[in-house]
């Protein structure tokens, strides 16, 4: 294993994690984001996540591979009650708080330690969220684990402690591209997601509904594995309301070992498994791109990309069955996402 560091533009670093098998991930204190994630020399050097070569290229586009919080999705209205008292978050799309607000998780320049073992090598970025922070309660302190190990897993642990009762849905916003060109879209990738519901949207501003909707004979049916390109040109409403997926999926089964979503290449070559704690996935396709700086030199296109956003559904906090994002005070939150690449 080996782990090394250079400037990254701003105060910024960019953190180099390689593994014996040659897959190397790499990591920014800006926004605690996954940059790249190279598979090996001999296979073509391959990045199968999309980012940028600068911190300047993220403050335009600012969620690629980010840390998202204090709150992932939307809170409509940027208005939350909890325990009878009404709270107002800052409002940053539609009307709405997207996101954690701004600024959110993926603008702070976070602190970072590092941990290296024989087999593993991780890097601890944490930060300190103050109370009333974009409209939330309480003083957060929170850290971000990357691991990545000889095995091939990269995996995401997040902890944190508020001193109030606050509400606190995490998750990360990584897009895999397992073509390696964000140029070319996924339609021709397969995926799979181990999920018999999923959460309808609005129209307008791409909130959820509060219903939970069967897959089954849907275009969000990927209970097998089935080519995206089948769901981009079905006549779903679902998909025409937002040219694609941008969509919570309820996981029938949860736990770090139990498969809940596959992604797999057009050549079959290149596979990522995700395994999490949470409850929901929220899938999104990288519907749109206008005005996105080019990646390494390329332009991405329309599904250019796929999101494995593993958290408690957005609506958490007004929908019944949405899961449970209350972090009360004092009470340790921890939860775990791993991503396990095949090549
Ligand atoms: C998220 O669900 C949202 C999308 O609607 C948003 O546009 C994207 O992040 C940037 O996945």
């Amino acid at each position: 294993m080996k782990l090394t560091q250079r400037p990254f533009g701003d105060e910024a670093l960019l953190f180099s994690m390689e593994n014996d098998n040659g897959v190397t991930l790499e990591a920014t204190n800006y926004g605690a984001r996954i940059v790249n994630l190279f598979i090996p020399k001999d296979l073509g050097r391959k990045n199968i996540v999309l980012g940028f070569d600068s911190v300047e290229d993220y403050k335009k586009e600012t969620y690629f591979g980010a840390t998202i919080g204090r709150v992932a999705g939307r809170i409509k209205k940027g208005e939350f009650s909890l325990d009878e008292v009404l709270y107002k978050t800052s409002v940053n799309q539609s009307g709405n708080t997207l996101h954690g607000g701004k600024p959110g998780f993926d603008e702070k320049i976070w602190d970072f330690d590092i941990n290296e073992t024989d087999q593993s090598v991780s890097i601890i970025f944490s930060t300190n969220s103050p109370d009333g922070e974009n409209g939330f309660p309480g003083n957060l302190e929170v850290s971000v684990t990357y691991t990545l190990d000889n095995l091939n897993n990269w995996s995401v642990r997040y902890q944190a402690k508020s001193d109030k009762d606050t509400i606190f849905n995490p998750t990360n916003h990584v897009y895999f591209n397992l073509t390696g060109h964000p140029s070319n879209p996924i339609d021709e990738h397969c995926l799979q997601i181990g999920s018999e519901e999923f959460a309808p949207v609005n129209a307008a501003d791409t909130t959820v509904t509060g219903e939970k909707r069967g897959v089954f004979g849907t275009a969000y049916d990927f209970r097998t594995a089935k080519k995206l390109k089948s769901t981009f040109e079905s006549d779903d409403i679902e998909v025409k309301k937002v040219q694609g997926i941008d969509h919570p999926f309820f996981l029938t089964s949860t736990g770090i070992n139990h498969m809940a979503a596959k992604l797999i290449s057009p050549d079959g070559k290149i596979k990522v498994e995700v395994y999490t704690e949470e409850p929901v996935i929220v899938v999104y396709t990288a519907n749109f791109v206008e005005g996105v700086p080019l990646m390494h030199g390329e332009k991405l296109t329309q599904h250019g990309g796929i999101t494995f956003e593993t958290q408690a559904a957005p609506g958490a906090i007004e929908f019944d069955g949405f899961g449970d994002i209350i972090l009360r005070s004092g009470e340790n939150y921890t939860s775990q996402t791993k991503y396990k690449i095949y090549f």
